[in-house]
């Protein structure tokens, strides 16, 4: 049978059903590809295991990926404890938390999906929305506090999350409901209708002078703006960012948003509303890799974007606002975040909460979370804040934590506390190239490189993914290597600390091993010539890609990137 495109499969799905529940019932360890499809609506995704696929092509290796949905990344104690329990008893033994503010489980078979997402659930956490042509999970600076101006940043995420929330029963009677897996009750969605969005649609929100969550790169981006009171005055939006391409596809692109209004805090439902909705009505629904809503502006430009918006809702548009310049605050380390509170940012390498050997992440957090009934918040750089800390139990909670082989933050190079990979190998189906599970090592040369030119010192933002989807958002960092092939990568260079500005590709085709031999000319220069205080990613675009080319090794002559 031919495959239906994703439009029919949506249209046809009467809510989100499909034949998920039948499937779901029968012995094949995989769905089909309509189902399939559909799933991802669910926060579910059909995956092989490519470790074992390759070692064994025969047999049958699927399983599945599910990811949660956390407004602001925030988690209580109970929550936390919950999905460890279930990274175990269903999952592979680790929880990834993602580029996103979420946890993801990896490696969970269908026989046991339905128990999963019901304990997922049992937890009042959903997974509903989590993946598919719908608006993800919002994210907003996680920093926590008790002052008006956090509590603005959390509501908005989960004003927003009810907002947008797809408007179905099937998820509640495939997965919870003790009994009618079949009973259909379609719900009209007047946002989403019968096809949803043309494709994935992701907001986050900022803190004014916080880009933490990298707000350019949301399709609507809130920055949060207190012009000098604690009381929320409203948000700069900014629409049309995005990070996936596609190699040798020059129609495909990362973008950056642009500005296009001021909105009070009793217009932001409204205002984003409309701009979900130019995406449902304008995206383009024939070429899924040109679907997302920055294409939109970028072929039709932000003044028609705008006047769009406008007809859309019921008042002005105001101008933007002045805002401060953006900085990252990852928000590691021990920090007061009331009178008598504190929270503990503790860096994650690549998001995986796991045990190897000495260092027991996982054990150590449920622990510690445990002990001291600690609420958890998720950052967008795959870290973990553990919050509401008093201040006597600080000693008590750092000593058990250097018992699990868990490092503060003082105790880890910038290069790594500022370095993020995606998942790619051996989940991601569509990785061509490692990258979580090798980007340490080369965080290990890259430490070595700088600490040998005495620059150890150095705050560079470096972040490697499998493939050009851009998943650790790599378009914005100052060095990205972007899998290109088994073991190859373009090198992009150029990004900014506070990530408003994209990076440019500057080398093609590097061997994985060669990645930081290939860049410590440039580094070398970076200690040479760069002015005080000046960033790794300022020092390149000052000096220039043709100066920079000239300087790299013979070998990596023939990598140049044409597209640079
Ligand atoms: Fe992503 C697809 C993992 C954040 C752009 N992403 C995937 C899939 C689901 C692969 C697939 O479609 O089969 C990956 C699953 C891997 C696995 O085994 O877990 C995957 N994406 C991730 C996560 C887990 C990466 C991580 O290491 O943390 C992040 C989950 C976020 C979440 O909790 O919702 C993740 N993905 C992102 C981001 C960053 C962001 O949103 O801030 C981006 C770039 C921003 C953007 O959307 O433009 C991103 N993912 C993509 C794309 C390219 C979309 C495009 O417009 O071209 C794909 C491919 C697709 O959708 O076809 C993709
Ligand atoms: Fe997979 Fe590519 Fe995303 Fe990495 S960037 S998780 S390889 S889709």
């Amino acid at each position: 049978m031919a495959k239906q495109s994703a439009e029919q499969i949506k249209a046809e799905s009467r809510g989100l059903r499909g034949e998920i529940g039948n499937e779901l019932l029968n012995d094949s360890p995989s769905f089909s590809d309509a189902s399939d499809k559909l799933l991802k609506f669910h926060g579910i995704y059909q995956q092989e295991d490519r470790d074992a696929r390759r070692l064994d092509r025969t047999a049958d290796h699927h399983q599945f990926m599910l990811r949660t949905r956390l407004p602001g990344g925030q988690l209580t104690a109970r929550q936390y404890l919950l999905l460890d329990e279930i990274a175990d008893r269903y999952a592979n033994g680790t929880l990834r938390i993602t580029t996103r503010q979420t946890i993801q489980f990896h490696g969970v078979i269908k026989g046991e999906l339905r128990d999963t997402v019901r304990s997922i659930n049992q937890s009042l956490i959903t997974t509903l929305g989590a993946c598919g042509d719908i608006v993800r999970n919002v994210m907003a600076c996680p920093a926590p506090g008790t002052d008006p101006r956090h509590h603005a940043l959390e509501q908005f995420s989960h004003t927003l999350t009810e907002a947008f929330f797809p408007r179905t029963s099937a998820y509640h009677q495939i997965w919870i409901d003790e009994q009618p897996l079949l009973e259909e009750t379609e719900i009209d969605d007047p946002l989403y209708r019968k096809t949803y969005l043309p494709r994935k649609f992701k907001i986050a929100i900022a803190d004014s002078g916080d880009n933490c969550v990298d707000i350019y790169t949301n399709d609507v981006g809130l920055v949060a703006l207190f012009d000098d009171q604690p009381q929320l005055a409203g948000f700069n939006l900014l629409a049309g960012g995005g990070m996936g391409m596609s190699h040798n596809n020059s129609a495909t692109f990362p973008r950056l948003a642009d500005g296009i209004a001021f909105v009070t805090p009793g217009q932001v439902v409204e205002v984003v509303t409309g701009v979900v909705a130019i995406h449902r009505d304008f995206g383009d629904r024939e070429n899924r890799k040109h679907a997302r809503l920055k294409y939109i502006l970028a072929d039709r430009g932000v003044e028609w974007f705008r006047q769009e918006l406008q007809k859309r809702v019921g008042f002005p548009l105001a101008p933007l606002r002045p805002m401060p310049e953006f900085a990252v605050h990852d928000h590691l380390g021990w920090n007061q975040s009331s009178q008598g509170e504190w929270y503990l940012g503790l860096h994650v390498e690549n998001g995986r909460i796991i045990d190897r050997d000495d260092y027991r992440l996982r054990s150590g957090l449920r622990a510690v979370i445990a002990k001291f009934d600690l609420a958890v918040r998720l950052t967008a750089q795959q870290n973990i804040l553990l919050t509401g800390i008093s201040a006597s139990d600080r000693p008590a909670i750092s000593e058990m934590l250097s018992r699990y082989g868990i490092r503060l933050v003082e105790d880890i190079s910038p290069a790594r506390r500022h370095a993020m990979a995606c998942v790619a190998l051996p989940t991601c189906g569509l990785s061509l190239a490692e990258a979580e599970r090798v980007f340490p090592n080369v965080i290990d040369q890259l430490e070595s490189s700088l600490n040998a030119l005495g620059i150890a010192g150095s705050e560079i933002t470096a972040r490697m993914t499998g493939c050009p989807n851009g998943c650790a958002r790599p378009y914005v960092a100052e060095i990205a290597f972007v899998g290109r092939s088994q073991d190859r990568y373009m090198v992009l260079l150029g990004g900014n600390p506070a990530g408003t500005r994209l990076a440019r590709p500057f080398l093609d085709l590097v061997p994985l091993n060669q990645l930081v031999n290939a860049l410590h000319p440039v580094l070398t220069l970076y200690r040479d010539r760069r002015e005080v205080s000046e960033s790794f990613g300022d020092f390149v675009e000052r000096v220039g890609f043709q100066e920079l080319r000239n300087i790299v090794p013979a070998e990596f002559k023939s990598a140049f990137s044409t597209t640079s």
